[in-house]
């Protein structure tokens, strides 16, 4: 390992820096393997603290002389940075430092990716620029000129001057330097303007390769969504007179919000209805609109430290899920999200790698961008939301924007700006910050005379690090059904705050049906004795959309644990419950395609565990089968007119309307193989004009064993492009069956292709297969030695990716002793290579634990 005790860092340790930055110029002499960074920067001691010590942050720097009001000096320099002598005064730093952005494989810091040079500096990237107090409490305006040879030369902020071979950018707005951003290279642009709420024209730019032009409109087009809607939703004005995006095909992340430069992994903004599937175009808008805002949630006012990180990003994928539900289907956008959050937060809150939404410690930040962070972060402010009310929350944000605009700010000043508005003590709802663990609420009820009662109990099972729990505040959305099917009670939310609580309805004419946690009102796990009937009830009557998904799930998902512990059919009610709703008409197509859907493989194998079952991976792919097969049975001939229904006939668009009827369309697809066999499938992909319907058929022929001949052409057809490409190698491993996934995956690892430096790439091939349950879980142990074998071999060139892919060993507890085994030997053999990362070493040193 590099460091023999990798340093851990504490929020309890947060100090401010000793001096405040007034201005930053920065100067880049671009050269591939030699580029110069000259830097200019006015400090001045900081009023708030005595503490003088100068150290600055930098990494992998030549320095070539650094000087303090001009007079040259031999600072003390360590591979984390440096340390000087400065005064007790304002005082001028200028640095001259070489870098190697082409030898940069870590995309991190200045980097280079086909011929362009590219930055990403969150979380602690900039330290490898230059020398500089890398920290998001210290912020400043930035001046940079850039000298290069390429014609487009970009940086934050507005342009300053340009000519032949130089650019100058500078940035008014205060920003830490995790905001910076550069960007060279032979870039053209997509154009368009916005003009704001107040009259200020915004010139709008999308910056791709040449040849990808034609995939740019639809982001553009998301932009100005964005734009438009943070105006009217949340009063939020862009202020500068240009946003520049740009597209790279090399990047470890989404994207990224630098101050007026965005960067976009490719894969992110880039789409056209020939190589982009309807998920792919509703990924973008959200992530489009994610970066966007971020421009007030982030960088207006950003974070005091990186344990803060839940400050901007939880409540910026709160405000993008908010622009989703908006631009598309509220419910729909509510369910996709809670399968999200099932899906990646709570095995993560669940298992070894739990931290909470602050977290007190870390060895790398960079190993902290989590679903808890992101995810379950949005989710915190979905409750406080609900507890204060629309209207509270609007005053709280109004006043959050007001109060700390320019600040790097803590969970504390944002709870506080509630806590003013609404007079009310926030003290035990801030334990949603600092307890980690997902909460379990178990509810029973009485029933006597009229009255109704519900009684709750809440637990959250020790995790690391916190062995004791404390009750947390659940707001918890509750409806009443009468046996009639009527609403007896409409939804009102109950303030659940001790470890154990009831609530009472009177006055009701007879015993109703509880709907319990509509909307998913909070991020805990339900446990309640229901029967079949009562579900099936739900899934007929609940007025509540999310509640009524989430009954046909409960059924799918119960009867499908009986099946793979052996002891049970397919469940009677289940099928003709869905069989009604199938043919519903009033019934939106994405929302029927979402409850043609089933719990995940790993999802299931996690409740198996919950129950003190031992998940069998294989048993489990058998259950899903067998459910799907008797799917396929109950609907019968409904599917073919169903799939008939759900043509679309107009010309393609990825909204949310024609996006509804494919996905629709497409499970139908699904069933409809188990059925012919393939020949609808067959059909459709000779037939299809747009992506979305051509990896549809192709998965189902897949998936019935053909297609073979279909591949091949695919690939033909789209070798030079990379992003389809990264398609081609994901479908093939998800579509093997368990006892082929492993072997696909070897295969394509030594496809000319498979350049595995590529994150994008990388993550399609083992992104694949880590999701093929049954196959990575394979019991020879073959997916856990492949996965390892590759994560050992691209640590050394990009610790992030390698460190990200590790999460798919987290769950290894939950298996049998001779799979447990195996991973065991994989991750001990990972943290015994010699130089592995600190992010590499961090995470497997947890997921192992003790
Ligand atoms: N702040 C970005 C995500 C991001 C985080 C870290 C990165 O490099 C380590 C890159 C991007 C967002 O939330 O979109
Ligand atoms: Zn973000």
């Amino acid at each position: 390992m590099r460091d023999a005790a990798p340093e851990t860092v504490y929020l309890k340790d947060y100090k401010p820096f000793g001096y405040v930055v007034d201005s930053v110029h920065l100067t880049f002499d671009l050269a591939p393997h030699a580029t110069r960074v000259t830097s200019r920067i006015a400090f001045s001691p900081n009023p708030e603290t005595t503490d003088r010590t100068f150290f600055l942050h930098g990494e992998k720097l030549k320095l070539i002389r650094a000087t303090i009001d001009g007079a040259e000096i031999a600072p003390q320099v360590t591979p984390e940075g440096l340390t000087a002598t400065a005064p007790d005064a304002p005082f001028v730093w200028e640095a001259e430092v070489e870098i190697d952005p082409a030898g940069n494989t870590a995309l991190e810091g200045l980097y280079m990716s086909n011929g362009m040079y590219c930055t990403q500096c969150e979380a602690e990237g900039f330290r490898k620029i230059t020398y500089y107090p890398d920290r998001p409490d210290v912020m400043s305006t930035f001046t940079v000129r850039i000298n290069g040879d390429l014609p487009v030369l970009l940086s934050n902020g507005n342009p300053k001057g340009q000519g032949a071979g130089w650019a100058e950018w500078h940035d008014p707005w205060p920003k830490p330097a995790y905001l910076f951003a550069l960007v060279a290279g032979d870039l053209v642009a997509t154009e368009d303007t916005f003009t704001t709420v107040s009259g200020q024209p915004v010139a709008l730019k999308l910056w791709v390769r040449p040849g990808d032009e034609h995939k740019t409109a639809f982001g553009m087009e998301a932009l100005k969504k964005s734009m438009k809607w943070d105006e009217d939703s949340y009063g939020r004005e862009y202020d500068l007179k240009v946003f520049n995006i740009v597209a790279v095909d090399d990047f470890n992340m989404g994207a990224m919000e630098n101050k007026g430069l965005n960067i976009f992994n490719s894969s992110c903004v880039l789409a056209s209805p020939d190589t982009s599937t309807d998920m792919n175009f509703e990924r973008i808008e959200a992530i489009i609109a994610h970066e966007y805002f971020h421009n007030w949630t982030g960088d207006r006012i950003t974070c005091r430290d990186w344990f803060q990180l839940c400050l901007k990003e939880g409540l910026t994928v709160f405000r993008d899920s908010q622009f989703t539900a908006d631009m598309r289907s509220a419910p729909v956008k509510r369910i996709h999200d809670v399968i999200d959050l099932r899906t990646r937060q709570f095995p993560e809150d669940n298992g070894p790698l739990s931290h909470p939404v602050r977290p007190e410690s870390f060895q790398e930040i960079n190993n902290f961008y989590t679903a808890t962070v992101y995810e379950k972060g949005a989710e915190v402010i979905g409750m406080l939301k609900r507890l204060v009310g629309d209207a509270a929350y609007a005053e709280a944000l109004d006043l959050y924007f007001a109060r700390h605009d320019g600040q790097a700010c803590t969970i504390e000043d944002w709870l506080k700006v509630f806590e003013d508005v609404t007079g009310r003590d926030l003290t035990q709802f801030k334990r949603w910050y600092s307890q980690s663990g997902t909460p379990r609420v178990k509810v029973t009820e009485d029933w006597a005379e009229g009255t109704y009662t519900l009684n709750f109990e809440q637990t959250t099972l020790p995790t690391p690090g916190q062995p004791e729990k404390l009750p947390q505040v659940l707001p918890i959305a509750v409806g009443l059904i009468g046996p009639n099917g009527d609403e007896l009670q409409e939804t009102t939310v109950l303030e659940m705050t001790e470890a154990k609580q009831s609530f009472s309805f009177d006055g009701l004419p007879a015993r109703p049906v509880p709907s319990i946690l509509r909307g998913f009102s909070a991020p805990v796990i339900l446990e309640r004795e229901s029967t079949n009937t009562e579900r099936a009830f739900l899934l007929a009557h609940d007025t509540d959309p999310f509640n009524r998904w989430e009954a046909g799930r409960a059924l799918a998902q119960d009867t499908l644990l009986q099946m793979a512990t052996g002891a049970g059919e397919p469940d009677a009610d289940y099928l003709d419950g869905l069989r009604s709703l199938m043919r519903d008409d009033t019934l939106d197509p994405a929302y029927r395609a979402l409850m043609l859907g089933l719990p995940g493989q790993a999802e299931l194998a996690g409740l198996l565990a919950d129950r003190g079952i031992t998940p069998d991976p294989m048993a489990i792919w058998q259950a899903v089968e067998h459910l799907r097969d008797a799917q396929a049975q109950a609907l019968g001939p409904l599917l073919e007119e169903l799939y008939e229904a759900n043509q679309v006939t107009d010309p393609y668009r990825p909204d949310a309307e024609q996006s509804g009827k494919r996905a629709l369309a497409g499970a139908l697809l699904r069933l409809i193989t188990r059925r012919d066999g393939g020949a609808r499938a067959s059909a459709l992909y000779t037939a299809a004009d747009n992506m979305t319907l051509a990896l549809t058929a192709l998965s189902c022929l897949l998936q019935a064993g053909q297609g073979e001949a279909e591949l091949a052409a695919f690939y033909d057809r789209w070798k030079d492009d990379r992003l389809v490409i990264d398609k081609w190698f994901m479908l093939q491993i998800a579509e093997a069956t368990p006892e082929r996934a492993v072997s696909v995956a070897q295969a394509l690892t030594e496809h000319p292709d498979f350049n595995w430096k590529n994150p994008n790439r990388f993550r399609a091939l083992f992104g694949a297969l880590t999701a093929n349950h049954a196959g990575f879980h394979d019991a020879t142990g073959a997916g856990y030695q492949l996965l390892a074998d590759w994560l050992i071999r691209l640590d050394p060139l990009n610790p992030q990716t390698t460190a990200r892919m590790c999460t798919a060993f987290q769950t290894w507890k939950r298996y049998d002793p001779a799979r447990q085994a195996k991973i065991a030997v994989e991750l001990d053999r990972i943290a015994a290579t010699p130089d592995l990362s600190r992010d590499t070493s961090e995470m497997i040193s947890r997921i192992r634990g003790a």
